[in-house]
């Protein structure tokens, strides 16, 4: 687990009948895992070290199944005797100074803050991240301090980011959940910090259905990211470098300065080492093959790789015909793909390139949730982000899967609509290279919304016009969202 922990949705847990009720804590922890959740702690305040000793290395085994990072509270001990990724300390526990000691360099540890001074003090004793709370009044904990609210929590960001600490991971907790995580973490933020998730204990844990109240929490948090994500194009102006078919390439110019990006449409990968440097993404679109192309595309990937910049793969009529297929296995042996976003049999032909034994029907139709199976199995072969096409979008990084339900008819009655989100996402990832799943999707639902806004133009009349109808809507949101203006946000679904 050596990369960055993912604070998005943290679940902290309950022991206690009246919140986790008759069911076993590992089997409620599986779920939320399999549901989203990206960070647990094992919180039990009263049990006995033998009890907690072994419920943390059975909590452990389950999480390093999902590879997620399970932290213990308070019980140094128990966490240095299983081997756990950290710990988190409360204003009232061991000092944080102390915990490091015991625990080494590598490790987790967070702590609570319920004021800017505490922030401060767990910042400069070295805490990775940080729990601010109680945000809401909560039966969970009855022995809270203060209740902050979001602006409690707003202040508390600002504080940190004055003072030079806007990298330490937040997440706020107390009182989270479904019907104010929204709120929560909209209005704590500003355009310098804000949180990283929120952690909740009942809003899972009490939950009938513990999967599904993590991911709906799940996508509330990442919904909550888009704007930062899309105000980071329009700050950046990153270069989106396509290498994709003569059909496309002004439309998908047109697309990428509409957002905010700085497209430049080179097929020539002599250019591709100094264009890499320049802190954009490449976008390598299939849709016409050539051998010549196929060279220039693995010399352009081998440029963006070694830069460490992210790349789009769009495996365009994939499955079409033996060359593409061919093309596709060439380009996933050379290379490494941040993005690879597709139709249904598209991805089915990625996928097969990859597993084999596979077969491709480009005219069988997934249920959602076959689907959503393929995204997470695919992102998991190729430690990638696949974002798939259709009336419903889906994405995954193999750990969190998201569905978008944003988009119009019209976007299937135009040509390119499909190439101009490759080229959408390759900005989104280029200007948020911290997370490319949280880029993806907010690239996805940015032009969905578009589409949905532009379809309903009084003066759209059918695909001609929608066209320009389209590049104006992206403008729009880019525009509103640059004003701190997110009222189009609502239209997310
Ligand atoms: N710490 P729920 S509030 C464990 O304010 C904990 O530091 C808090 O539970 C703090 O999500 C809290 O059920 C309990 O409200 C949060
Ligand atoms: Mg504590």
């Amino acid at each position: 687990m050596a990369s960055k922990p993912d604070y998005s949705l943290y679940l902290v847990t309950d022991s206690t009948p009246a919140i986790l009720g008759a069911k076993d804590l590992p089997d409620v922890v599986e779920a939320s895992l399999r549901g989203g959740v990206t960070i647990v702690q094992y919180r039990d305040k009263n049990g006995s070290r033998e009890h907690v000793t072994a419920m943390a290395s059975k909590l452990h085994r389950v999480t390093q199944k999902y590879g997620v990072p399970l932290l213990i509270n308070d019980r140094v001990d128990v966490a240095v005797e299983i081997g756990c990724e950290g710990v988190h300390i409360g204003q009232d526990d061991m000092e944080l100074q102390q915990a490091r000691l015991l625990l080494g360099p590598g490790k987790i540890i967070g702590a609570t803050a319920s004021s800017k001074d505490e922030a401060l003090r767990a910042c400069a004793a070295g805490a990775d991240y940080l729990g601010i709370g109680t945000v809401y009044a909560t039966a969970t904990k009855k022995d809270t301090k203060s209740i902050i609210g979001p602006s409690g929590v707003s202040e508390i960001l600002h504080t940190l980011h004055e003072q030079g600490h806007s990298s330490t991971p937040t997440v706020c907790i107390g009182g989270v959940n479904a019907s104010n995580a929204s709120t929560v973490l909209s209005q704590s933020a500003s355009p310098q910090k804000s949180l990283d998730g929120i952690a909740v204990v009942s809003a899972i844990i009490a939950a009938d259905d513990p999967a599904a109240a993590s991911r709906h929490l799940l996508s509330q948090v990442i919904c909550a990211k888009i704007p930062h994500v899309i105000a980071a194009v329009g700050d950046k102006t990153p270069l989106s470098h396509n290498m994709t078919n003569l059909v496309v390439q002004n439309f998908a110019a047109n697309v990428a300065l509409s957002i905010g990006a700085s497209p430049i449409m080179s097929n020539y990968a002599e250019e591709a080492d100094e264009l890499a440097d320049l802190g954009g993404a490449l976008v390598l679109n299939m849709g016409t093959v050539t051998p010549e192309g196929m060279k220039n595309y693995i010399q352009a990937l081998r440029a963006y790789n070694a830069a460490e910049r992210p790349v789009v793969l769009d495996p365009v009529g994939a499955g079409a015909t033996s060359v593409r297929r061919k093309a596709v296995k060439t380009l996933l042996s050379s290379g490494s793909f941040t993005i690879i976003k597709g139709n249904q049999s598209e991805i089915q032909t990625v996928h097969g390139a990859t597993v084999t034994q596979r077969g491709v029907d480009s005219a069988s139709s997934l249920s959602i949730a076959q689907r959503a199976t393929l995204v997470k199995s695919l992102a998991r072969q190729r430690g990638c982000v696949v974002l798939l096409t259709g009336p419903t979008d889906l994405l995954s990084d193999g750990r969190r899967t998201v569905r978008v339900d944003n988009g119009h008819e019209l976007l299937g009655m135009i040509t390119g609509s499909g190439c101009t989100l490759g080229t959408t996402v390759s900005a989104m990832a280029a200007a948020y290279d911290t997370d490319p799943l949280v880029a993806a999707v907010a690239g996805t639902v940015m032009f969905g919304i578009a589409a949905e806004t532009a379809a309903g133009r009084q003066h759209v009349r059918g695909p001609g016009s929608f066209v320009p109808a389209f590049l104006d809507e992206l403008y729009g949101i880019r525009k509103a969202t640059a004003r701190g203006e997110l009222g189009w946000l609502a239209l997310a679904k």
